[in-house]
């Protein structure tokens, strides 16, 4: 049966991982694989997760089933946490619990699959790498539009809104809602204002990929583009991911929304992904969800030690700066110190990206991208000036 069978190639980023795993150079450097590691490189679990496994562990509640749709009260918050509190749109609002943000993904897609097959997904390019494989399990078509910088830190609208001229009504825009994975260039709320117009004018959906809420503004902050669109359009898909910004990532712990323009479609949208649940894995594991749920639900000291990720995140990227700076690097480096949240990409080629690895035991992504929240203090200077040795000033 697997006899024609062939190995696939191993995912580009774990590859990575392997070679830095295998570098015996004391000095190397990994800004690769998209998490987050505090000061000393280390990604330790956060206090209020502690604390939250501690009281479950204690009160012991049953392992029985739990609903197709998961935690209630973890996906009551995370609908708060998403739309906002008091606002109108949580009535038209269903939300389900997923294997992470991954999941989230893939059933929206099987979603999309059930309601609309010829739906294309577009998505960004530069994009997070799983995108059109995710899309494209599920059966849909894929697309792409421009993401790039307008020279001030946000997006250039421009190239996207030509792009998806040739959009059908009825396909899903797929963007990121903050913190864009790989660029580092998020949208203006300008930008969230227009393309939620162009959504609207040519009967587009978006679905807005939230896996990093928090770490570029804030929470509230960074909710504000998805926002715009939950507040101006009827349906808009939202897949959020607890992995980054609770530090859950091997619970697997997310989030899919669905809004609709009626509460009178909830029900049938809920048994639908209820439906995708039960065929695919059943039920979503519990504790990831009922730890978030902890969080959420008494989020002072979350937001505190979510805070200081956040803050230790824009520090380094102004540290780096400051030390490009200082080293004489060119303005194409310096773009660095706009961006949002964990990552940047680079203005490097991929054989430059090589010469970085090979001659310095710096580790990231070919397409040039680095995880900014994986640079430990003492390596910021050391960083800039292997940049300019091998990008040239
Ligand atoms: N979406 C984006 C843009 C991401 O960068 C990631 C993870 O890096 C995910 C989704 C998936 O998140 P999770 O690890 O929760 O599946
Ligand atoms: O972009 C990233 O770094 C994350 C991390 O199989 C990741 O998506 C990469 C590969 C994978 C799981 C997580």
């Amino acid at each position: 049966m697997f006899s024609d069978l062939h190995p696939l190639p191993l995912d580009p980023l774990w590859a990575l991982q392997n070679a830095h795993r295998d570098d015996p150079r004391p000095h190397k450097l990994n800004l690769g694989i998209g998490i987050y590691r505090d000061a000393h490189g280390h990604t330790p679990v956060l206090n209020a997760v502690q604390h939250a496994e501690r009281s479950l562990a204690e009160a012991a509640p049953s392992k029985v089933y739990r609903p197709l749709s998961g935690n209630a009260d973890f996906t009551a918050a995370m609908t708060r946490l998403l739309l906002g509190e008091h606002t109108p749109t949580l009535d038209r609002a269903v939300t389900v619990q997923t294997v992470g943000g991954t999941g989230a993904l893939r059933t929206l897609a099987d979603l999309i699959a059930s309601a609309h097959p010829d739906a294309t997904v577009w998505t960004s390019n530069p994009g997070y790498a799983n995108h059109h494989p995710l899309m494209r399990a599920a059966g849909l078509l894929t697309a792409e539009y421009p993401w790039q910088d307008d020279g001030t830190g946000t997006t250039d609208l421009r190239p996207m809104l030509s792009a998806l001229d040739a959009a059908q009504p009825g396909d899903i825009l797929l963007v990121q809602g903050c913190c864009h994975n790989p660029t580092g260039i998020d949208l203006s709320q300008e930008s969230w204002h227009a393309l939620a117009q162009h959504c609207q004018g040519r009967g587009l959906i978006p679905l807005v990929d939230m896996a990093y809420q928090g770490l570029g503004q804030g929470l509230t902050e960074d909710a504000q583009g998805l926002q715009i669109m939950t507040r101006h359009l009827g349906t808009v898909l939202i897949a959020a991911s607890c992995s980054k910004n609770m530090g859950l990532y091997c619970e697997r712990t997310g989030t899919a929304t669905v809004l609709v323009p009626q509460p009178s479609e909830k029900a049938a949208v809920l048994s639908v992904l209820e439906g995708i649940a039960r065929r695919t894995y059943s039920m979503p594991p519990e504790h990831g969800a009922a730890i978030a749920a902890a969080l959420l639900n008494t989020p002072h000291p979350w937001h505190q030690e979510l805070g200081a990720m956040r803050d230790r995140i824009r520090t380094v990227r102004t540290q780096l700066g400051h030390a490009l700076r200082d080293a004489g690097a060119p303005h194409d480096l310096l773009t660095i110190e706009h961006h949002q949240g964990m990552f940047s990409l680079l203005p490097l080629t991929p054989e430059q990206m090589d010469t970085l690895r090979d001659h310095h035991a710096i580790y990231g992504t070919r397409e040039g991208r680095i995880n900014i929240a994986g640079i430990p203090d003492h390596a910021i200077t050391p960083l800039a000036h292997a940049l300019i040795a091998v990008y040239g000033r």
